[in-house]
């Protein structure tokens, strides 16, 4: 590992088939966005390194394969991830309504009891909304989740995702820390109030 990564973190992206994931992490991970997007593109993982707030960290985002249409994401899938990126389509109420079973499913299968969710309303530049700004951060608060809403086309709220998503891990105690002595790392300096960090996009809730 480079001095400079403070450690590898696994994060899921989940949600209905069709809402973006993989173009999520596409946009994210090489800054490109394919209308064509195969549903068969997924690969295991891809890596990206990422620095917000002073600390770098190496990303393994792991994507489904379109296994998700059959639900039969298997347990190692889920096995250690430390951050879960919740996807739905906000120009689809039902991959919306669906948000349920996976987080249900995330509780289930995650093996970390404290790992951090986002919730990500995504396709915002399409017409025909029908899942609301504010159905989307109720739906978070209830469920104590971060949440943005995006679009993995025009790159909206993308990175602020990741970031947002990281900075929360980092900030919580046990999650990733465990190689270290917790006393080596400040994360946030003096304040432990940390504002959203990135370009006016308001993501975190708490
Ligand atoms: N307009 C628009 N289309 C999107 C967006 N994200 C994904 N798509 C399209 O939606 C379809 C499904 O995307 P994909 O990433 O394969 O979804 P996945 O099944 O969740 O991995 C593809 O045709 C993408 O080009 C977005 O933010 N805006
Ligand atoms: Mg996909």
């Amino acid at each position: 590992m480079e001095e400079d990564v403070l450690t590898t973190l696994k994060i899921l992206i989940i949600g209905e088939s069709g809402v973006g994931k993989s173009s999520l992490l596409l946009r994210f991970t090489e800054d490109s966005f394919n209308p064509d997007q195969s549903i068969t593109i997924g690969v295991d993982f891809k890596t990206k390194k990422l620095t917000t707030e002073g600390n770098t960290v190496r990303l393994a985002i792991w994507d489904t394969a379109g296994q998700e249409r059959f639900r039969t994401l298997t347990p190692s899938y889920y096995r250690d991830a430390q951050g879960a990126i919740l996807v739905y389509d906000v120009t689809s109420k039902q991959t919306f309504t669906k948000l349920d079973t996976w987080l249900s499913e995330l509780d289930t299968f995650s093996t970390k009891s404290n790992i951090v969710k986002m919730v990500v309303g995504n396709k915002i530049d399409k017409d025909g909304r029908e899942v609301s700004r504010d159905e989307g951060i109720k739906f978070a608060r209830r469920h104590a989740t971060l949440f943005i809403e995006s679009s993995a086309k025009t790159q909206d709220g993308v990175q602020c995702a990741f970031e947002e998503l990281v900075q929360k891990i980092i900030q919580t105690p046990g999650l990733w820390e465990s190689m270290r002595s917790k006393n080596t790392i400040s994360v946030d300096g003096d304040n432990n109030e940390s504002e959203p960090s990135c370009g006016g996009w308001k993501c975190s809730l708490s």
